[in-house]
């Protein structure tokens, strides 16, 4: 079939029968344990969640539903040959656990195009605002506006049955997905560049290009360059704050969990809200927002070093940046241990497409000399780059220089991963993450006792 959902519903009995299966046969083995320094260091490293559509390896970085970064640059369909994939197979994939075909692919690009269009209400709103608004805080009230149609939220209060929840949840999360690049391109031409009018979608484009078309940019280039930054910044696992937002927002109670009678604290808020909450999570500077950190970082070592600047002198700014108390935007990772396949593979298409670039020369000058400082350090985890490291290089190169809007393209992407484990999420009936929280005094007591 190249139905989305109909793919989906022919997944979801097996998927739940393997979770029934999973919790009565293995359902009291301990995965892990917490000890006292994981309570207080915000549970790092705790395996406690369910979490469907990607899997991080510490030496290895992200896997999509299996499938590293390369293998899905060669495996999913491409608006061109030898291209980059188009968003939309990720989408199938994600959904579904499958790889899709051109043609599976393309009706998914069909079924957003369709329903791409912003209500006026929506864009009246965005108008309103003040003018320094933060575009994040612009993404995420759009957002909310757009709730007002939520399918979720029509048919809970007509008393759907909770086996049913996905659907509903499906649906308004591909409405959202659908609708996202256009208020991107929104948020861009009304605020960031000073009132320019809006561009309609060109039927002809897939959804990531039409991302960047609509934001007036044309390039060949720049359209690839949009495919591959909306695959790659989709998903990584659940514990971030963005999937974790999103997901702890729109967590159902333990009852809805085939099998259970006991409930719990739940919230069940439909996609819009649960994404919004996601999105003012990625609006942080050290998460999301960190793409925007970067560029102005960059920006400061090539105002004070120009731009054939020497490795001695990058290595000083860095030592710099680290003694008046702050943070190398771009290098580092909760749970990644070694260079980010997210970075490697953006090094990769500026090495194609801009190989004589400064700012990208630049990067790379970078990458041989943060890590080793930042093993000086003795504290760093992770001294390698990450993600955001390379992201602004791109999007500066086609000439998508306000930085302040970096985070919007980031949170466009991350909604395909969220929104496919939430309609997962309800698929399965998964309960809210409920920790249980401890005093100091409560936690004393328990590690004298052990
Ligand atoms: N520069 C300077 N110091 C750093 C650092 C960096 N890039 N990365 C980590 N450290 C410091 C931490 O601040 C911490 O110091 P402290 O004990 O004095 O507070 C110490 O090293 C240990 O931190 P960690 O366990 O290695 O990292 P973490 O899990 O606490 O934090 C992260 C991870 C990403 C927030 C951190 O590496 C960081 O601040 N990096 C720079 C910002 C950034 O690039 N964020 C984007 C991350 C990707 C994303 O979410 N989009």
């Amino acid at each position: 079939t190249t139905d989305l959902k109909a793919a989906l519903a022919a997944k979801i009995p097996g998927e739940q029968e393997r979770l029934k299966k999973l919790r009565k046969e293995h359902g009291s083995k301990a995965l892990g344990a917490c000890t006292v320094e994981q309570a207080i260091g915000g549970m790092r490293g705790v395996p406690a969640m369910l979490w469907e559509t990607s899997l991080l390896d510490p030496e290895e970085g992200i896997r999509f539903r299996g499938y590293s970064i390369p293998e899905l640059q060669d495996k999913l369909p491409k608006a061109k040959e030898g291209g980059e994939p188009i968003p939309e197979g990720l989408l199938w994939l994600l959904m579904t656990g499958e790889v899709p075909t051109s043609e599976q692919a393309q009706a998914v690009t069909e079924m957003l195009r369709d329903r791409s269009k912003l209500p006026d209400h929506v864009l009246k709103m965005l108008s309103c605002q003040h003018p320094d608004t933060h575009p994040m805080t612009q993404l995420a009230t759009a957002v909310l506006a757009l709730q007002v149609d939520s399918k979720f939220a029509a048919g809970y209060r007509s008393g759907i049955h909770k086996t049913k929840y996905w659907e509903p949840v499906f649906e308004d999360s591909i409405d959202l997905i659908a609708k996202l690049p256009t208020i991107a391109a929104a948020i861009y031409r009304r605020a960031v560049h000073a009132g320019l009018a809006l561009i309609e979608a060109d039927p002809k484009l897939d959804w990531g290009a039409n991302l960047a078309y609509m934001m007036g940019y044309t390039d060949e280039g720049c359209l690839e360059m949009m495919r591959l930054y909306q695959t790659i910044h989709t998903d990584h696992e659940g514990g971030n704050v963005s999937a974790h937002a999103t997901h702890l927002a729109s967590a159902g109670r333990r009852s809805l969990l085939p099998g259970r009678t006991d409930a719990s604290s739940p919230a069940l808020s439909d996609p819009y809200l649960s994404f919004a909450a996601g999105m003012t999570g990625l609006a942080g500077p050290l998460h999301g927002l960190a793409n925007q950190e970067v560029l102005r970082w960059l920006t400061d070592v090539r105002q004070q070093v120009g731009d054939n600047v020497t490795k001695e002198q990058l290595s000083e700014f860095v030592w710099s940046t680290l003694k008046s108390g702050k943070v190398v935007p771009g290098f580092g990772h909760a749970v990644l241990r070694k260079t980010d396949p997210r970075y490697t593979c953006q090094a990769g298409f500026a090495q194609k497409h801009m190989p004589e670039y400064p700012l990208f020369k630049l990067t790379a000058l970078l990458y041989q000399v943060v890590p080793d400082i930042l093993k000086q350090t003795g504290k760093v985890k992770n001294p390698y780059p990450n993600v955001d490291a390379h992201s602004g290089v791109l999007l500066q190169y086609y000439g998508i220089t306000e930085e302040n809007f970096y985070t919007v393209l980031f949170g466009v992407s991350r909604a395909l991963g969220v929104l496919s484990q939430g309609v997962w999420s309800r698929a399965l009936g998964l309960p809210i993450e409920r920790p249980k929280s401890l005093t100091m005094a409560a936690m004393e007591e328990r590690a004298l006792q052990l």
